[in-house]
């Protein structure tokens, strides 16, 4: 029998912690023959809630589930964890500014790269979900200097998944049947849904998907806006920010990095820049990638047209700000 992997959820008391940990318990996230112990960390108001989760866990009776260890001190949290989903952030409340936010979720990471610098297991993964999802990995990054760079990467797969489903609705297709659109940069608005790469496998072969929509207004239009501004529209009508379709892209992230994508298909995810595509080096941006042996790629060589070169250049921009930003909430 394999040993148990110890995945740690930060924010486990919060709405995707709650939606996740049972998928992580279930095999969801490394597979039906993988054991694990879960490590939830959670912040002393919470505290109470997280044991009912707790709880909630033992009741499920999870065969795979080995352990499981709620807490809120984030060094008992952090001890020995192979895999980190950090949930765990500082909300941006009505009435607050940007760097008000800001400050906050850069104290709260600073601390927890120290945490797991200090205390995970070797060659731990990293996936930062809490928004600023980007600079907040990037904040990990600078303050665990001994975790490589390579480790630590940001949730983009719940846009990606996304740009699938509406590529699936618009040609009433399996999502299944989709494959190799990229969200280029940040996890907001500002976001890049490309689907010039994009493919859907048909009885005849696989096709563009330009080619099979034939709607380039739309495409170019609509349907990024719809990826982009899908959050607020969940929002709007759950009056709660999405939560399975987050926790259950989380879980594709870790597989598909532990365990590989498949032959011939790309997945996003938010990665530290090396200057592929003439993104700025240093900023945690959301590009194609493929998985082998545990490890990243970022798929090269891809055409990019001068459409696509805006706004990959203006969703950098962003993510410049927002480091600057950051930074200057350091000192
Ligand atoms: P909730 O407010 O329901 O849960 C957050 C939890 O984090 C709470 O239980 C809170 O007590 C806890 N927490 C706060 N500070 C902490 C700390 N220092 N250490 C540990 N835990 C701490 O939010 P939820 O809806 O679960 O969303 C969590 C985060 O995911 C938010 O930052 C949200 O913006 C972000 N999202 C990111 C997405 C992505 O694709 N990257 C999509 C979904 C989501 O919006």
């Amino acid at each position: 029998a394999k040993e148990p992997v110890r995945v740690l959820v930060t924010g486990a008391a919060g709405q995707i912690g709650y939606a996740l940990v049972p998928m992580i318990a279930r095999g969801v996230m490394l597979g039906t023959d993988q054991p694990v112990i879960l490590h939830m960390l959670d912040i002393p108001p919470a505290a109470e809630a997280l044991n009912g989760v707790k709880m909630e866990l033992v009741d499920a009776a999870f065969p795979l589930l080995k352990g499981v260890v709620a807490t809120t001190d984030a060094v008992e949290a952090c001890t020995g964890v192979n895999i980190a989903v950090m949930v765990g952030g500082f909300p941006r409340k009505e009435g607050m500014e940007r760097k008000d936010v800001m400050s906050k979720n850069v104290s709260i990471y600073k601390a927890q790269a120290s945490a797991l610098e200090q205390h995970a297991a070797p060659n731990c993964k990293v996936l930062v979900v809490a928004n600023p999802a980007n600079t907040n990995a990037l904040i990990l990054k600078e303050f665990a200097p001994s975790i490589p760079a390579k480790n630590i990467t940001c949730l983009t797969r719940l846009d990606h998944n996304r740009a699938l489903g509406q590529i699936s609705e618009k040609l009433n297709v399996q999502v299944s049947d989709v494959k190799n659109v990229i969200i280029w940069g940040n996890h907001s608005s500002s976001q890049y849904p490309d689907v010039n790469h994009a493919t859907v496998n048909t009885a005849a072969g696989e096709k563009p998907v330009r080619e099979l929509v034939k709607d380039d207004a739309w495409l170019n239009g609509e349907f990024i806006t719809t990826v982009q501004q899908r959050g607020a529209a969940i929002i709007k009508a759950r009056k709660l920010s999405s939560a399975l379709s987050a926790a259950s892209s989380a879980c594709d992230h870790i597989r598909d990095w532990v365990l590989g994508t498949p032959e011939g298909t790309w997945v996003s995810m938010g990665v530290y820049s090396d200057g592929s595509y003439n993104v700025p080096a240093g900023l945690i941006y959301s590009f194609p990638v493929t998985c082998r042996n545990g490890e990243w790629t970022i798929v090269q060589g891809l055409s990019i047209d001068e459409f696509s070169r805006k706004k990959l250049d203006l969703t950098a921009e962003e993510l410049s700000e927002e480091k600057a930003l950051a930074y200057s909430c350091l000192s």
